[in-house]
């Protein structure tokens, strides 16, 4: 297939270049409105689905949350002159490896700055030597620990370039668009998301589609011309690569109507389930691929239309598209032992939200009214506690205060919890006084300050807010960020210990940038015994959208109804906690 041609600036690029520019401001010590006016600008850029340029050149780019007149200016500079001048000048005024020491991940500009003026650093290969040389666990505030990110960073730069896997809500938002679009036309039959994204992994490589159609080489060539598109490979008879704006690439198949189960199947893969599954069916006489299944009794190739055929066909039971891994779900599904696993509908309450008590958006009444909304019978309110930093943040008295409020809200078709996430300080103690945390009705504790401490020491600080009396639930446990940090130093297991011994509860964090615990830690904390909650932490009414991503995590885990907390009415639940119990001692 030949390259995408090329046009004007994508999405992704706007955004890239928008970003940069951030950098470069912030190395050259621009005041941190302007630095965060650029770095929201490329967040819009890049989140739309339509080509900013062609905005910009019609003067709407604007239109766009946080792009203003000026940055509009700078993206026509960019689509037109192919640079933006103010990233030229900076670019010119300091060392490109400079500029290159900026983007590695954890280290930043203002980081990056520091290094180069105190010890000269202008570029990766000084960076290496000087890290290894252990120039830079010298300096003031880098330590031996950011030292040894630091060559790790470098290590992983190398091995993997900057080329980045896109988070799995911005993939879905443009592939379930795309299938949408690609469905709408009338050439087309059958349309399904394939590949890691039909998967629901946490970040995908490209997306890929398979669909049937009356005239496939008409829905290839419209393929390449929806206005989702940015640029496409010539379009084939069967096949056409196609770029999104956001610079996310898209395999597009079509096939025959007797084909679609075995090529959905084959291109949902993951490679290894693809692997398992066909040593399984050799040792049964059968050969699986693409095309079908060939029987070497008769030599004849089966086709199969629907999926649930391919694996029936194999005598297996059905394997859900979540636990295509390879993890030995083959010989389940051969045993009859696959896991039931849990589904959104499910979930009957969230136990994690904010209001503008702290940093969400919206009252308490607004945040349970779209809660209820969503499907969810109950709703723990649940804003940050005192030590945050942020504006508003409950002081003792302030939650005191919001608990009345709470209890005094009443919004039809849901029950509202006073609650709290509260800031488990590095020391492991809370932010609260017990006799107020035992008027709550949940209590998630969660990491958000201090991450830099050794394993020991984060381990004794989240066994100690466990093994709390009212804390009911970990949030968050790993504290990762899939787009920029991994978790902490964590001891998983004496953590896990500690849970089980409790009956503390864990989160999966829903946020798709958290996802937390991933997959393989929620299988472990069931395994152990812990009950799991699946959580959207929303801070805005539309935040409860994302509790698809954390049920597809615990889906991924192998998890049903039973093992999740949430799946419970809060009548029943509320007797499991742990809170519950300690009050019960003191009263
Ligand atoms: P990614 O990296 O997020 O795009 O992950 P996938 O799983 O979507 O990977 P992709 O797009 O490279 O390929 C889509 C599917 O096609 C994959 O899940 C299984 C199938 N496939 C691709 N390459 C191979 C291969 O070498 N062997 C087998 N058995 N299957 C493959
Ligand atoms: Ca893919
Ligand atoms: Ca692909
Ligand atoms: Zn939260």
């Amino acid at each position: 297939m030949a390259e995408p041609s090329r046009q004007d600036p994508t999405n992704a690029e706007v955004a890239d270049a928008l970003e940069e520019l951030a950098d470069l401001y912030e190395l050259d010590g621009a005041v941190i409105h302007r630095i965060s006016a650029y770095r929201n600008a490329a967040k819009a850029v890049r989140g739309a689905s339509v080509s900013v340029t062609a905005l910009a050149r019609a003067g709407r780019a604007t239109e766009l949350a946080g792009v203003g007149a000026t940055i509009q200016e700078k993206i026509r500079a960019l689509a037109d002159e192919g640079e933006i001048p103010a990233r030229a000048k900076l670019t010119a005024k300091y060392p490109p490896g400079l500029v290159a020491m900026t983007r590695l991940p954890g280290l930043g500009p203002k980081r990056a700055r520091r290094l180069f003026d105190e010890l000269g650093i202008d570029g990766l290969p000084g960076l290496r030597t000087a890290a290894m040389e252990g120039q830079i666990q010298a300096l003031k505030g880098f330590g031996a620990k950011a030292e040894a990110a630091i060559l790790e960073a470098l290590d992983a730069y190398e091995a993997e370039g900057p080329r980045r896997r896109v988070l799995l809500d911005r993939a879905l938002a443009v592939g379930e668009e795309l299938v949408t679009a690609i469905a709408a036309h009338p050439a087309a039959d059958r349309v399904a998301l394939a590949g890691s994204a039909r998967r629901m992994t946490e970040t995908v490589k490209d997306l890929d589609i398979v669909a049937t159609a009356t005239d496939p080489a008409a829905l290839t060539r419209a393929a390449a011309a929806l206005e989702l598109v940015a640029s496409a490979s010539t379009p084939g008879e069967n096949a056409v690569r196609l770029r999104t704006h956001s610079g996310l690439e898209v395999d597009l198949r079509i096939v025959e109507p007797d084909q679609f189960g075995n090529v959905l199947q084959h291109l949902t893969g993951s490679k290894e389930h693809n692997v398992n599954l066909r040593e399984y069916a050799v040792r049964r006489g059968l050969h699986v691929s693409e095309y079908g299944i060939l029987d070497d009794a008769t030599g004849l190739t089966h086709r199969c239309a629907t999926e649930a055929e391919v694996y029936a066909r194999l005598g297996l039971d059905y394997i859900e598209p979540e636990l295509r891994e390879g993890r030995g779900e083959v010989r389940l599904a051969a045993e009859h032992r696959l896991p039931e696993l849990v589904s959104v509908a499910d979930l009957r309450g969230d136990l994690h939200a904010h209001t503008t008590a702290s940093d969400g958006t919206a009252s308490v009444a607004e945040m349970a009214a779209a809660a209820a909304a969503a499907g969810y019978e109950y709703l723990a309110i649940t804003d940050h506690s005192a030590s945050m930093g942020f504006g508003a943040d409950l002081s003792a008295s302030a939650l005191a205060e919001h608990i009345t409020a709470i209890r005094g809200t009443e919004v039809d078709g849901i029950e509202l919890l006073a609650g709290s996430e509260v800031n488990i300080l590095p020391d492991g103690s809370l932010d609260y006084p017990d006799e107020l945390l035992a008027e709550l009705d949940w209590v998630i504790a969660s990491v958000h300050t201090s991450f830099a401490l050794s394993e020991a020491a984060m381990t004794a600080r989240i066994v100690a807010a466990i093994e709390h009396p009212y804390v009911d639930c970990i949030g968050h446990l790993s504290g990762r960020r899939l787009d920029r940090r991994p978790g902490y130093a964590l001891d998983l297991e004496a953590v896990l210990a500690a849970a089980a011994a409790t009956g503390t509860l864990l989160e999966i964090n829903a946020n798709p940038v958290r996802r937390d615990l991933s997959e393989s830690w929620a299988a472990a904390a069931a395994a152990a015994g812990i009950l799991i909650v699946i959580n959207t932490d929303a801070h805005r009414t539309d935040g409860f959208d994302v509790n698809r991503y954390g049920v597809a995590t615990a889906r991924r885990a192998g998890l049903g109804p039973a093992e999740i907390a949430n799946s419970r009415p809060w009548r029943q639940l509320r007797r499991e906690l742990p809170s519950q119990r300690a009050r019960r001692r003191v009263t």
